[in-house]
């Protein structure tokens, strides 16, 4: 029998690229030195195609693929799936919740401990020598602070528990209150919430509507003395304007783990000494990975068995 053909767009882990050979015929985009002319000859006989939540799928891609049945997405963020695409054509789409949700929150608590302490700053003050000369600068306190989660799905809710254990006074914003948030305040204004925060977690799923819902107004309500942590999508915060605030110093601090045109960040943060950049790792364990790829894998396999999907989007 004739394995599936799959587009690959990304790379994944050989543990996963050898299942995936075995099972299926894999036409790697990525190593493809011609797309269009790869795309032309791939794409007619593409039943499926395999992502990842920073890759997604585009318009063309998906165009290009007369008879493409399922889009798997290694990853819990599908947009950058071109979803109006797949609907069009009854295409559907898979991603890889829940497995990654412990990964993402635990990183969020190790970026807030990391900029409220000071521990990169540390770090080096600690092997530079700058000890000897005096003690390290004192940072600021992370038990007991105000935090206010923007988006509390499965991640911004882990994290939500996750600073219950350090005391913290949490609030949060979504798109109504949830039923599993006792003994939090739902603030649902995010200019709102950031004024009451003394750390604003930014961990909302992105899309066209929240693009750009930290902006300049958020920022300036977080204030000279807050911190900004982002671990969903940088679409979801203007970055000139975030930029703008830190050198102005009318946001005190940021720790980041996406960017606009990511790997390749800003220059301008490369000069600044109050933000923690992160390379777009939240999910980046070995134990999760391959838990994503399992689940990935497992949604293409249910697919072409005619099976129910696991984590169906669409
Ligand atoms: C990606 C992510 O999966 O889950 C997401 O949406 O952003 C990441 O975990 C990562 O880019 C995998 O390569």
């Amino acid at each position: 029998m004739t394995k599936p053909h799959i587009l690959q767009i990304g790379a994944y882990p050989d543990w996963d690229q050898v299942l995936m050979d075995a099972d299926f015929t894999m036409h790697r985009y990525f190593e493809s030195a011609d797309k269009a002319a790869f795309l032309a000859a791939v794409g007619p006989k593409t039943r499926a195609i395999a992502t990842r939540g920073d890759l997604g799928a585009h318009a063309t891609l998906i165009a290009a693929c007369p008879n493409l049945e399922l889009i798997s997405v290694y990853g819990v963020g599908y947009d950058a799936v071109d979803l109006d695409a797949c609907r069009a054509r009854g295409i559907r789409v898979t991603n890889t919740p829940d497995v990654l949700t412990d990964d993402c929150a635990d990183l969020a608590v190790g970026m807030i401990l990391m900029l409220s302490r000071g521990m990169h700053k540390a770090e080096a003050w600690a092997r530079d020598g700058s000890w000897v000369k005096g003690g390290f600068p004192l940072q600021r306190k992370v038990s007991g602070a105000r935090a206010g989660i923007l988006g509390l799905g499965r991640i911004g809710h882990a994290v939500a528990r996750r600073l219950e254990g350090f005391d913290m006074e949490i609030a949060y914003s979504a798109t109504g209150p949830k039923d599993n948030a006792a003994g939090w305040d739902y603030i649902p204004d995010p200019v709102a919430l950031a004024a009451r925060s003394d750390i604003l977690v930014v961990t909302l799923a992105a899309t066209a509507a929240t693009r750009h819902i930290v902006n300049r107004q958020v920022i300036k309500a977080l204030g000279p003395q807050g911190m900004l942590i982002n671990i969903s999508r940088a679409a979801n915060v203007d970055e000139t304007a975030l930029l703008d605030a830190l050198e102005s110093g009318a946001l005190g601090s940021a720790a980041l783990d996406v960017f606009e045109g990511e790997p390749n960040l800003n220059p301008r943060f490369l000069a600044l000494r109050n933000v923690v950049l992160q390379p777009h790792h939240a999910s980046g364990t070995v134990e999760t990975r391959k838990a994503m790829g399992q689940l990935m894998r497992d949604n293409l396999t249910a697919h072409f068995a005619g099976k129910p999907l696991l984590t169906p989007v669409l």
